[in-house]
């Protein structure tokens, strides 16, 4: 397929940046991307993010803006609106968040006042930043309480709900990013009930294997929904903000109270080519063929984790490293990325060294999916990923602190000409010719 974008006037007055992005396209092609949190979008998402929307101001919402000549964008905006009220049957959408971070931010300022307490999954037990982790606004100007997962690597709710009775949170997040298991939106219900706090999910990483009927959607459960647009759901990277009918009941005002968080409280004019890219991607979803990619996914990634020896019920898999020695996750991350896989280090549940020298990665399988590999070729990569693996036996990271970064140095420096790696990237180059990234020639 020709390119989606004309890169001609790009080529010829900017060739630095022409380039950079030629190069970026190779390694996005050539090599498997198995970041969870990232995927491929289409053309037609792609198109929609170039245009020429990107040049308007338009504070505010449909109808109601802070500038004139919004008459088409208001167009734009409500369609990208109801499209994501039709997708998850919820009564209202915000979909001006420029990212995950600012729309929790957005949400905590809406649903509370400063030092309310709020209470999310740590993490080091694979929640997100903002769900009240240290030194991220969601701890500095309000008090997080963390739950975190058990021996089983599964949230603990017990422990939940005797933290959430002793701290009566205001708000309690249901998400994570960091989880291969299913989320039991019905508990973490009864403890918001208990304790009169507002449930909201986090399903950034999970919304495409919702709207597949793969997960269980939180609308009967939480009051308020937040997601990304750029994961699972493979779109422009953004984010949603939407109140479920129960939000509704408890709180008529809180889209208004949302709203207004946004702006003035958070944000300054929408991304008008990122709306019109969003109101695509959820076309997209709203087709039986989404369905099918999101099965897919989960499929891919049950198939992943069995061959690496674990178990995923999502579209991600996290695998420690412990076997392979002390600390590993960095050194795992640079030897696959020398093999051509792309996979981020990531702190286990009771991590036992740091979150830099993490002992175990984190993969995923959005992005391959959309390339259109199956199980068969999960078994293959499998295979890849263990045999890389083994080339970082006995590079344990040094049990003291300060000999760590000088030691990874030199790590990558031998690890970057490994023979055995350079083959597999190799054959992965060959292997991706057959599986066609959306949006690349
Ligand atoms: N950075 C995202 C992730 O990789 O999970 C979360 O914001």
């Amino acid at each position: 397929m020709a390119n989606p974008i004309n890169y001609s006037a790009l080529k010829k007055n900017s060739p630095k940046i022409y380039s950079l992005i030629k190069k970026e396209e190779i390694r996005q092609k050539e090599g498997l991307e198995m970041i969870p949190s990232e995927n491929y979008v289409s053309a037609e998402v792609l198109q929609a993010l170039g245009s020429i929307l990107t040049n308007k101001y338009s504070e505010g919402f449909p109808g109601r803006r802070y500038y004139g000549g919004n008459e088409v964008i208001d167009e734009i905006e409500n369609y990208a609106i109801d499209l994501a009220k039709k997708l998850f049957s919820v009564p209202a959408a915000i979909v001006q968040p420029y990212s995950g971070s600012p729309a929790n931010l957005i949400i905590t300022m809406a649903v509370c006042e400063p030092k309310d307490v709020v209470m999310g999954l740590s993490l080091a037990s694979g929640g997100h930043l903002t769900h009240g982790a240290n030194l991220s606004f969601s701890s500095i100007f309000y008090k997080a309480v963390n739950y975190e997962v058990g021996k089983d690597w599964k949230i603990d709710f017990d422990a939940l709900e005797k933290l959430a009775i002793k701290h009566k949170p205001k708000l309690i997040w249901a998400g994570t990013t960091a989880y291969p298991f299913k989320l039991d939106y019905k508990k973490f219900r009864k403890i918001a009930d208990k304790v009169g706090a507002v449930l909201v999910a986090d399903c950034s990483h999970i919304t495409g294997l919702i709207i597949a009927g793969a997960h269980e959607s939180p609308v009967p459960y939480v009051d308020i929904i937040m997601t990304t647009t750029h994961k699972t759901l493979r779109g422009p990277r953004g984010a949603m903000i939407m109140v479920t009918d129960r939000g509704m009941k408890k709180d008529p005002e809180l889209k208004t109270k949302l709203e207004r968080a946004l702006i003035p409280g958070a944000q300054g004019g929408p991304h008008n080519h990122t709306t019109a890219a969003i109101a695509v991607c959820l076309e997209e979803a709203l087709k039986p063929s989404f369905k099918k990619y999101g099965e897919q996914i989960a499929k891919n990634a049950a198939v992943l984790a069995k061959e690496l020896g674990t178990i995923s019920e999502t579209h991600l898999v996290l695998l420690s490293l412990t076997d392979y020695g002390y600390g590993m996750g960095y050194q795992g991350q640079y030897a696959l990325e020398t093999a051509g896989i792309t996979v981020n280090k990531n702190s286990i549940p009771n991590e036992p060294v740091s979150p830099f020298y993490p002992s175990g990665i984190r993969l995923g399988t959005p992005a391959l999916t959309t390339r259109g590999m199956k199980e068969k070729e999960m078994v293959q990569i499998a295979a890849w990923i263990k045999e890389a693996l083994e080339e970082i036996r006995g590079h344990d990271t040094p049990k003291e602190k300060e000999q760590r970064a000088e030691y990874i140095r030199n790590f990558k420096k031998e690890i970057a000409g490994n023979k055995k790696l350079l083959r597999i990237k190799k054959e992965i180059a060959k292997f991706t010719e057959k599986f066609p990234v959306p949006g690349i020639d």
